[in-house]
Order: structure tokens, then C-alpha cells, then sequence
């Protein structure tokens, strides 16, 4: 059953059937929604009316903090985000007040006549100050082995040294949208394009004042995530349900681009200190590394995302003494939020480019000091937080990339084309991933389903994760085509709706398909053994002589059989109808939980990882010496998928993931004027990679027969991995820049290498 399904993007995406928040039909009561929101980045507000807003033609309501019937927050962890700001603002974006009217027309107009004073106050901009002033959101975190410092003071030789890596903005390209439709009495049906639809219920329910089971949330698809509707898809979902609340009619919030930019968190920017410690081989002796979040102006996931990125500081390395701190920094921006990724790309480029520092200190190929400290197989095989490192895949992926990628030969290659030209340079490197799979926040790797089956023999999957695009219902509907031994055109896989499977945890931290297709899986199972028994019996009046027994039913291609005895066989579709008549339910809840995982944080030690997903990348790049611009030649990827669903999918998500990563590592920029203002709002100022961006030579592979253990179907996760392959990339444009001064010299560097960095980088070189 595997690989032979197309996503329903292959075809609904692209003739337009597929239907978006944006595109449902509503009757003729929707009214459109707007945020207004707040124009400084830190102010007291002095004076807030809406009087003469609420008197132009069309508007139905206008509300402010004190209309919230419930409790005016709707911060997912931590309760320190206003769902309407009350008397200070905190940053540029945070929304004010709320407007409902029957166009966009009377919503501008609205918008322009509330009347708002502010007192400015001084603002956080940044994570230097922030730090400087001591505005920490949180206590600090550690994760740390052996004596770092007594380890650091034996090296032969220490690298000290700084990397600050900027945001990503999403750019998911249906902007967060929400539909709210009141019911009866209490009752709130909400549209969302959440990541977490329990979680908009819960927020919902919280700013309504009602309880929880007045509130049904649908999420049929989003137009992309990544991240960015994990929490803040709940923010136009909740101002939508007041606006409908308040008017008793549809309201529809569907953010302008360039608002969605500016009111949304992003990836967070980090600001990282570090010290390693290393022998003349290469070999890593002590690493201390200290990782500084800009959090914004609230918590969100900030710490969640602070500690993938802890556990992920090591990569794919062994550290035997090692100091790992997080902290989190308050400041006036919006609260920044999940991206693919959830920090773990914030750590490893630290300890990647620390790594690429040794190797020009040493003069020696970045690839040997790579290979000298990756996990092992007998010993150095435990994390900094205790894990022990099982079915490493590090040294099979490098064999096999190092060999299809021709790496030492185009190093040579390399060597001559630089030589031979001034202007043109052109870099190579290696990066590999270690991505750990598992919500480290372990209560969250649960899921639930429910499948029904219907008399006429088809079937219903209900399941709690969410499609983005990602294809989680494509390989749902294939998980329980396999499951029951039916053929796929008979499965349909439902929106996801908290009032059909309830309690869901976020479709996140790549776990959709591992979580939600073992729920699956276990409500089959139920069924499965129900059917089974109505199918013996049914045997047992054919075959009177011998006895079938359960554990040799065998559902397959559409038909039920007795192992032993293959001749014995019944259809699925009959069983079915024989059932229903006989009275055996043909609809079962299922339920999974990851076993054996926990991770004690004030300790920073344990097993938070179910698995880990593993992949290489190969990134060759040619720079313009004279104007900063890079060009990516050749990309060669190998990961490592398990025992893939669905090859089509997991490549698509392979090739998507590593060229969003490249944009964060390249061209995309986020920039800030002195008063907080988001400069880079549009797709004008802020550069997306685009189709022109794809490496010339793109060779994407996924390792066949390294089936995983104890997942479904033997599968792996891919879902986030591919994206940190981006920092070969980042670190051939180094390779190509420092081959300036024959690579003598470290070059200065940062993240994202724009053009403007890569130029001022050889500028550099050139005067030395
Ligand atoms: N792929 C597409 N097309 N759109 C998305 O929004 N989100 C990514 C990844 N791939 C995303 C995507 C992120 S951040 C995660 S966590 C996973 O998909 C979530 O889905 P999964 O758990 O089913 O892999
Ligand atoms: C990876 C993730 C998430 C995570 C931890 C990971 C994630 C997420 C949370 C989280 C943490 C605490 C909460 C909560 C969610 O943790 O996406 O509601 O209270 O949402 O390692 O992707
Ligand atoms: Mo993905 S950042 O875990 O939504």
C-alpha cells in the first residue's frame, strides 16, 4: 500500500477545489473582522474611544479589553498575553480593539476614527539590552557533564567566539485566518487554520467565559504552518469568537500580509556565546556554549524552544565535558513563536560553525574533524542529557554521501577554480543533523482517534493532527488502507474536529504521523478483532469440520481470510454488512502515547526522545566576490526516513524543508528601525527563496532498507530534520569566502549571509 498515493495538493491545490477558510461559502450575515493594533512598541495607553468609530455605516460592534465577557488572555502556557491590550502596550502589532463590519470599506473607516493616545515608554529592542537590564523571562536552564572548565583549561588549544543568528518569519501563504459561528445559546462552531485546534478551543472557551464543551473547532487544512499556527493560529480564532459573540452573527479575521507580519512572533533570533575546547586531530575535548533567545514580549513556547535548542547544541557530536545554558529574554517585539525547527537550528549552527572554525584553525578538511567527533557506536555514545545514542546512522549516511556527492574530488575541483579565478569563489561543506523526535514536554506525545466504518464498506478516519500541507492525511489514509487490508480509494480521512476526537495535542515537533497514526492503528486494532470474530463464525457455518482461529485472520487486498486456510475468504465489504445486522459496532476510539520517555528539566537530564532522525547534506556554492552574491550549485541530501509511507511526501518534504532552512540561512532578513517598527513586512523587503533559488543540481535520496523500530509502519519522522541541512549551505558561502585568503584567515560571518554580509566579509579579507 505504500508510495502509491498522491498528495491532495497534486491535484486540489492546484485547479483551486481545495477549500481555505477564505474560500467557504458563509450566508449573507458575515461580517468581516479587524484588528487594530498597536503603533508603539512600548507606551501606556492614555486614552482609548470608539465612539465615533461605532457610528460608521456597516459597523456592527467595536471591543475593547473591557468587552471581554471572559478572561482577557490567551497566552498557551503561561498566562501573560493579553487577548486585548488593557492599559500599556508592549509592542508594535499587539492588538487594541476589535472591529466587526459588512466590509472592508467601513473597517478602515472604523479603524481610522477610534481614537488612541499613547505615552511612550522605553522599549526592548534588542537581546543585548535586553540582558544588560536583567529582563529575563524565565530562570535560566543547564544541561551540563563532566567539569567543561577543568577540561577547557587541558585543551592543547580553545576557540572563543559569538554567533548571533536572526529570525525567520513564516510566510505560510495563507495568512492566519478564522471563521467564527455562533450556535445556540452558548454554543461557538470555529473554522480555524490552527496547528492545535484543542488548544483554540481551550483559548476560545477561556475568553468567552463558557466551558469547553460549547466550543467545536474544525481545522480542515492550513495553507502552511510551520510552526507559526501552533499558538498564534489561536489569536484570530479567540478575536474572531468575540466579534461573533458580541454580534450574534459570522465573523470571518482573514490577516492583510503585511499585518500578519508585523503582529506575529517568529523564529527566535539567539545571540550565542561559546568556548571549545580541542586537541591537533580535531578531537573535541570541552564545549561550553551559552544560548540567549529573544523571546518577546511574552512566553509563548519560548522555553520549549529554548531547551530543543539546548538539546540540540551537541548535533551529531560527541562532548564529553560539556556546559550548556539557556536563557530567555523579554523584549517589546511580538512574542516569538514555533518554526520548523523549534530551536534545534538555533543550537547546532553554533556548534557547526565552531566546528568549521577548528578546521580552518587546523588547516585540515571540515569533514574529517566532522567525522572524528560524531557519536560512536560502543563508547562516546551519550548525549550531554544522558541519552544514549542507539541505532546511530551517522557513519552509513557519510559513507554513502561522501561517495555520491564526489566530495574529495570537487574539493580538488574547487582548489583549481579558485586558483584560477579572482573575481568568482566557489565553497564546499558538510553538514550533518542528529534531530531528536519526541515533544520534549513528554505529556504531549499522545494522540487519539476515531474510525468509523460505514454498512456500504468505506471508511471514516478521524484522527487529532492537523494537514499544513505536510501530508499527514495522506499517509493517515495509507496507514489505514495497510491497517485494514483495503484499498485506499475506500478511506477518507475527515477535518480535524475537537468534537470527534478530543484533547489533541499540537501537530508539531514532526510527530503527526508517528502519534496520530498509532491511535489510528490501535481503533483499527479494536475493530479489527470485533470483525474477526463475526468473520469466524461466518467460517465455522461454511466450514463446519475445522475451526478458525483468530490470531489467522488476515485483512488484504479488500478481503478477509484465514491464514491456515486461504480458501477461506469473505470480502471486507460483506463482512461489514454482516456485522451491522449482527449488532457488532463498526466505529472504535484509539489511542496511543509514546512509551518510555521523560526528561527532568531541572536536572537537564533524561530520555526525551523517542528516536532520532538523521540526514547529510553536501552544499557546493559560487560567490561573486565583487558584489556578495552567492549562486547554490550542487546540493546532495541523503536522510534517513525509516521505512518511508510515502516516498513522493517525504521527498517533497525533504527538498521544501531544506530550501525554507536556506532562506533563513541566505536571504531572509528581518529588520527593525530604531522604534521597533518591522521594516521587512512584505514579500518586497523580506526575499523567500523562490524557484530560482533551488540548487542547479538538486540530488535528494532517502536510504532504503533501515526500517525504524516500534514505529508505525517502521517510519521515521521528516517533517523538521531537513530543514538544519540548510547550514551546509550557510557554511560553504564561508568555505567560498575565506578562500580569499587562501583560508588562513577566519572570515567574519553570521546568520543569514546576506549579499551585504558575504560582501563586507571579503572586503575584509581582501585588506588583510
Ligand atoms: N510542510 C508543509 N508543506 N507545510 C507546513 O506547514 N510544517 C512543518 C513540517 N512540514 C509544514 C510542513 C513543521 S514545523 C512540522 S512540526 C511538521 O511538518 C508537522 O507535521 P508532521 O508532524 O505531520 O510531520
Ligand atoms: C517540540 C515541540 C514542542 C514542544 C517540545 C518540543 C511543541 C510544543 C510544546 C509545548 C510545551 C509546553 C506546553 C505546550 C506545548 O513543546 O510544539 O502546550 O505546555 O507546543 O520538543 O514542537
Ligand atoms: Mo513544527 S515548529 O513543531 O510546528
Amino acid at each position: 500500500m505504500k508510495d502509491i498515493i498522491c498528495h491532495d495538493s497534486a491535484k486540489k491545490h492546484v485547479t483551486g477545489e481545495s477549500v481555505y477558510i477564505n474560500d467557504m461559502l458563509v450566508n449573507d450575515q458575515l461580517l468581516l473582522g479587524k484588528v487594530v493594533f498597536s503603533k508603539y512598541a512600548h507606551a501606556k495607553i492614555k486614552k482609548l474611544n470608539i465612539k465615533k468609530a461605532l457610528k460608521v455605516k456597516g459597523v456592527h460592534a467595536i471591543l475593547i479589553a473591557k468587552d471581554v465577557p471572559g478572561e482577557n488572555q490567551m497566552g498557551p502556557v503561561i498566562h501573560d498575553e493579553f487577548c486585548l491590550a488593557e492599559k500599556e502596550v508592549f509592542f508594535i502589532g499587539q492588538a487594541i480593539a476589535l472591529i466587526a463590519a459588512e466590509n472592508e470599506y467601513a473597517l478602515h473607516q472604523a479603524e481610522n476614527l477610534i481614537d488612541v493616545e499613547y505615552e511612550p515608554l522605553e522599549a526592548i529592542l534588542d537581546i543585548e539590552t535586553a540582558i544588560e537590564k536583567n529582563n529575563i523571562i524565565a530562570p535560566p536552564r543547564k544541561i551540563e557533564r563532566g567539569n567543561p572548565d577543568e577540561a577547557l583549561k587541558n585543551s592543547p588549544h580553545i576557540i572563543k567566539g559569538e554567533l548571533k543568528t536572526n529570525g525567520q518569519e513564516h510566510w505560510y501563504l495563507e495568512t492566519q485566518t478564522a471563521l467564527a459561528v455562533p450556535g445556540e445559546g452558548k454554543e461557538m462552531m470555529i473554522y480555524a487554520s490552527s496547528q492545535n485546534p484543542s488548544e483554540t478551543q481551550a483559548i476560545v472557551a477561556e475568553v468567552l467565559g463558557v466551558s469547553k464543551n460549547e466550543i467545536e473547532v474544525e481545522v480542515k487544512r492550513m495553507g502552511g504552518g510551520f510552526g507559526g499556527k501552533e499558538t498564534q493560529g489561536n489569536h484570530v480564532a479567540a478575536w474572531a469568537a468575540l466579534l461573533a459573540n458580541a454580534t450574534k452573527r459570522p465573523v470571518k479575521i482573514h490577516l492583510f500580509r503585511d499585518d500578519d507580519q508585523i503582529m506575529t512572533g517568529k523564529r527566535h533570533r539567539f545571540f550565542s556565546k561559546y568556548e571549545i575546547g580541542f586537541d591537533e586531530k580535531g578531537q573535541i575535548l570541552a564545549y561550553k556554549v551559552e544560548l540567549n533567545a529573544d523571546a518577546g514580549s511574552a512566553t509563548d513556547l519560548s522555553m520549549a524552544i529554548l531547551e530543543r535548542a539546548m538539546l540540540h547544541a551537541d548535533n551529531s557530536y560527541f562532548l564529553p565535558d560539556v556546559n550548556i545554558m539557556g536563557k530567555a529574554w523579554k523584549t517589546n517585539l511580538p512574542s516569538n513563536t514555533a518554526f520548523r525547527g523549534f530551536g534545534g537550528p538555533q543550537g547546532m549552527a553554533v556548534i557547526e560553525n565552531a566546528i568549521d572554525k577548528i578546521a580552518r584553525f587546523l588547516n585540515k578538511d571540515g569533514t574529517e574533524i566532522r567525522l572524528r567527533n560524531f557519536y560512536n557506536f560502543e563508547k562516546n555514545n551519550f548525549t550531554p542529557y544522558g541519552q544514549k545514542i542507539e541505532n546511530n546512522r551517522l557513519f552509513i549516511i557519510y559513507d554513502k554521501i561522501i561517495e555520491s556527492s564526489e566530495y574529495f574530488k570537487r574539493r580538488i575541483e574547487i582548489k583549481k577554480f579558485n586558483k584560477e579565478n579572482e573575481f568568482y569563489k566557489r565553497g564546499l561543506a558538510l553538514t550533518p543533523v542528529k534531530f531528536g523526535i519526541s515533544f520534549t514536554t513528554s505529556f504531549l506525545n499522545q494522540a487519539g482517534a476515531l474510525v468509523n466504518i460505514y454498512t456500504d464498506g468505506t471508511v471514516l478516519v478521524n484522527h487529532g493532527g492537523t494537514e499544513m500541507g505536510q501530508g499527514l492525511h495522506t499517509k493517515i489514509l495509507q496507514i489505514a488502507s495497510a491497517e485494514l487490508g483495503i484499498t485506499p480509494d475506500k478511506v477518507k480521512v475527515n477535518a480535524t474536529n475537537t468534537s470527534k476526537v478530543p484533547n489533541t495535542s499540537p501537530t508539531a515537533a514532526s510527530s503527526g504521523s508517528d502519534l496520530n497514526g498509532m491511535a489510528v492503528k490501535n481503533a483499527i486494532d479494536i475493530i479489527k478483532s470485533w470483525l474477526a470474530e463475526v468473520v469466524i463464525s461466518e467460517f465455522e457455518k461454511n466450514y463446519p469440520a475445522s475451526k478458525t482461529l483468530k490470531e489467522n485472520i488476515v485483512f488484504e487486498n479488500n478481503f478477509i481470510f484465514d491464514k491456515e486456510n486461504p480458501d477461506k475468504k469473505i470480502s471486507f465489504d460483506e463482512i461489514v454488512k454482516i456485522a451491522y445486522l449482527k449488532q457488532v459496532s463498526l466505529s472504535s476510539t484509539g489511542f496511543y502515547k509514546t512509551p518510555d520517555i521523560y526528561f527532568d528539566r531541572e536536572k537537564g537530564q533524561g530520555n526525551p526522545f523517542y528516536y532520532f532522525s538523521y540526514g547529510m547534506s553536501v552544499s557546493e556554492v559560487e560567490i561573486d566576490i565583487l558584489t556578495g552574491q552567492h549562486k547554490l550549485l550542487r546540493t546532495d541530501i541523503v536522510q534517513d526516513a525509516g521505512d518511508s509511507i510515502n516516498e513522493g511526501i517525504d521527498k517533497g518534504q525533504i527538498e521544501g524543508g531544506f530550501i525554507q532552512g536556506v532562506g533563513w540561512v541566505t536571504t531572509e532578513e528581518l529588520k527593525w528601525n530604531k522604534d521597533g517598527n518591522l521594516l521587512t513586512h512584505s514579500p518586497d523587503t523580506y526575499k523567500i527563496p523562490t524557484v530560482n533559488d533551488i540548487p542547479k543540481d538538486f540530488r535528494v535520496e532517502i536510504m532504503k532498507n533501515i526500517p525504524n523500530t516500534g514505529t508505525i509502519l517502521k517510519s521515521k519522522a521528516v517533517g523538521e530534520p531537513p530543514l538544519m541541512l540548510s547550514l551546509s549551505v550557510w557554511l560553504a558561502i564561508k568555505d567560498a569566502i575565506s578562500a580569499i585568503g587562501n583560508h588562513e584567515s577566519e572570515p567574519e560571518f553570521s546568520l543569514p549571509a546576506t549579499y551585504e554580509v558575504i560582501l563586507l566579509s571579503c572586503e575584509k579579507l581582501k585588506k588583510k
